[in-house]
């Protein structure tokens, strides 16, 4: 293949080549790298089909895999018309603001390719799923407000299990559409980690996701405390981007007996972050506890008291949050949040097909196609079954949220956590745990990362067999979590009134909380250092938004760094053969580059001590692939 290359180049042809002409005609070699990534991906599908994928270990998985997800016809040619990103680009976010207020049409934002696969299936959307409904959704739903398809878990989920890179799926979905605003979830000071970094890391991890794509970043913090938001506020608007400022909504507005959380408090917040320099203020109801009275009450106190535009987040746990949204709505919100038919309710977001339905021939008509909203959602409803080993068996809305509060991102994981703990039969008394963690540490916004400590201390309790009473009894020891310790030392910040005292003595043994914001406390780091330690570790140059993963997740990046130089971009494979890999005589075609194509096929398997050989076709060659076995 080499020598063909060769004698078919051009300048070979011409006969103007000279002697340097292999040394300086690198596309000559293209040939032997595609065959080093067909080569590193079949030993992928290999370890699979040997192995089998380590994420699929210990599910259900199907006796029969599902018919793939039906893409919509598109036609690829056409242009792409205008939509909200080119209007930013127009306007500046300022008057971006200003122009979302003079809508009569509620804006609708599509939560699918973030919240919703975190909140139903842990977060294991793959990018591929992803870009195939890409261009249609450019093309025909361009009246969307905006996609929430980055951050939040995405980040993590994407290198830790999927082994894909966060910032090629943002690169690869832009260039698929140009034209409606892609929008992220950002922890604050904890990025799209777990922790709080150094500010100018959060400032580094926000000058990358901005010009990498993202145009509207929803800032929360996850204790409502602004200060802690400041940072992020300030880099989001340093980088042109829209900044929406988030007030996590808990508790019940309407439950006397907690009136710490009432209206003074978000409204007192919501100014607090207008002030701050927000552009538009986010209702973040992280769990979908805001009932649709309480939703009514608090848009409507909000759009009398702040002059920004108003966006609603909420989660379908209880099942009636479609009805919070429509509250939402009638109150005068300006921006909601759903996710496609297929990919809502239960604990992800309500459902935007109905909710568009619902308002039809009204004033707030959201005006977005209702056919092209039913197709997508076919299509989601193809792509959802392929990930139904990493579903939690909900077959319902339960008002039982309104007991434990967990938020619909973390209810799938932490499912996860407790199934890996061998604690999945228990579930019932992880969530009443939860909600007895939350009384102990004096009712807090739970919402990543704090949501993710109740859990780790919920957790704890129902392993050891541990009463709250004995949790906050001082004379009874108890072994707190790594985590706990850390929330009472303020690692992640504080709530409003601080922590019980009593609890914060035992938890803390004696030791002192930080004096003040997180942040203020973490050294800077070097950058240019971070680089040459990333560098060093894994063997290679890195890019500048590889810099940003190492300083979020240097374990996590390391090792899906090993995992592409001993396998390639298995991205590009499609789901079922990366969860399953291959049948004896299946072939797949994998799209490795524009217009190249590898068809792989396995033909037959033979054992030979502690290893199988697997005998493929690559593109009509006989290919064979020892694997050992695990
Ligand atoms: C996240 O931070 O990932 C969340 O979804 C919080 O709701
Ligand atoms: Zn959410």
């Amino acid at each position: 293949p080499f020598l063909e290359n060769v004698i078919k180049h051009p300048l070979f042809v011409s006969g103007e080549c000279t002697t340097r002409f292999i040394d300086s005609t690198p596309e000559l070699f293209h040939f032997s790298r595609r065959r080093d990534r067909a080569t590193r991906l079949m030993r992928f599908i290999g370890e699979v089909v040997v192995n089998g994928n380590p994420e699929m270990k210990g599910r259900r998985l199907p006796e029969v895999l599902p018919a793939p997800p039906i893409v919509p016809r598109v036609d690829k040619a056409a242009p792409v018309p205008p939509g909200t990103r080119d209007r930013l680009k127009e306007l500046g976010a300022e008057r971006f603001a200003q122009w979302m207020k003079e809508q009569p049409r509620v804006l609708l934002t599509d939560t699918t390719m973030r919240d919703a696969h975190q909140s139903l299936f842990a977060t294991r959307m793959r990018t591929a799923d992803m870009l195939a409904i890409a261009p249609y959704y450019a093309r025909h739903l361009p009246e969307l407000f905006s996609l929430e398809c980055w951050g939040g878990a995405t980040f993590d989920v994407a290198m830790r299990f999927l082994k894909e890179d966060p910032w090629d799926r943002l690169a690869k979905l832009r260039a698929q559409v140009p034209n409606i605003l892609f929008q992220m979830l950002l922890r604050s000071s904890n990025a799209v980690g777990y922790t709080n970094y150094a500010d100018n890391v959060v400032r580094y991890f926000v000058a990358q996701a901005a010009p990498g794509g993202i145009d509207l970043f929803r800032v929360f913090d996850s204790l409502n405390w602004v200060d802690n938001m400041r940072v992020a506020i300030d880099a989001v608007r340093e980088s042109g981007a829209l900044c929406e400022a988030a007030i996590c909504y808990t508790g019940d507005l309407f439950d006397p007996e907690r009136s710490k959380y009432n209206l003074q408090y978000y409204v007192r917040m919501a100014r607090e972050l207008e002030r701050a320099g927000a552009n538009i203020i986010g209702i973040k109801d992280m769990a979908g506890v805001c009932k649709p009275n309480a939703a009514r009450a608090l848009v409507k106190a909000l759009k009398e008291e702040v002059s920004l535009p108003i966006h609603f987040h909420t989660h379908d746990t209880s099942g009636i949050a479609a009805a919070s949204v429509l509250a939402a709505i009638e109150a005068g919100c300006d921006a909601v949040d759903g996710a496609m038919d297929a990919m809502s309710g239960l604990t992800s977001q309500p459902n935007l097909g109905a909710i568009s339905a619902a308002l039809a021939g009204s004033g707030r008509d959201p005006g977005v196609d209702r056919k092209a909203m039913f197709a997508v959602s076919q299509y989601w409803e193809g792509v959802r079954r392929a990930y139904a080993p990493f579903e939690a068996d909900m077959r319902s809305g339960t008002a039982d949220v309104y007991r434990h509060e967990m938020p619909g991102g973390q209810y799938t994981n932490l499912r996860e956590q407790a199934r890996a703990m061998g604690l999945e039969h228990r579930w019932s008394e992880v969530a009443q745990a939860y909600a007895d963690v939350n009384r102990l540490f004096g009712d807090i916004v739970k919402v990543t990362p704090t949501s993710k400590v109740v859990g780790d201390m919920a957790l704890f309790m129902v392993a050891n067999d541990l009463a709250p009473e004995e949790v906050a009894d001082p004379d009874k020891e108890v072994a707190f979590p790594e985590s706990v310790v850390s929330l009472f030392k303020g690692e992640l910040g504080f709530p409003a009134d601080g922590f019980p005292k009593e609890l914060e003595r035992k938890v803390l043994k004696g030791g002192q909380p930080l004096p003040g914001r997180p942040g203020a406390f973490i050294p800077a780091v070097d950058l240019d250092v971070a680089r040459a330690d990333a560098e060093r570790t894994i063997g290679r140059a890195v890019s500048d938004q590889e810099l940003a993963s190492w300083l979020m997740y240097p374990k996590v990046f390391r090792e899906f760094a090993e995992h592409t130089r001993l396998y390639g971009d298995v991205s590009v494979l499609p789901t079922p053969v990366f969860f399953h890999g291959l049948a004896d005589n299946q072939e797949v075609a994998v799209d490795i580059d524009k217009g190249k194509t590898l068809l792989i096929r396995l033909q037959a398997r033979a054992e030979a001590e502690g290893q199988a050989k697997l005998f493929f076709e690559l593109n009509g060659q006989p290919r064979l692939v020892r694997i050992d076995r695990a």
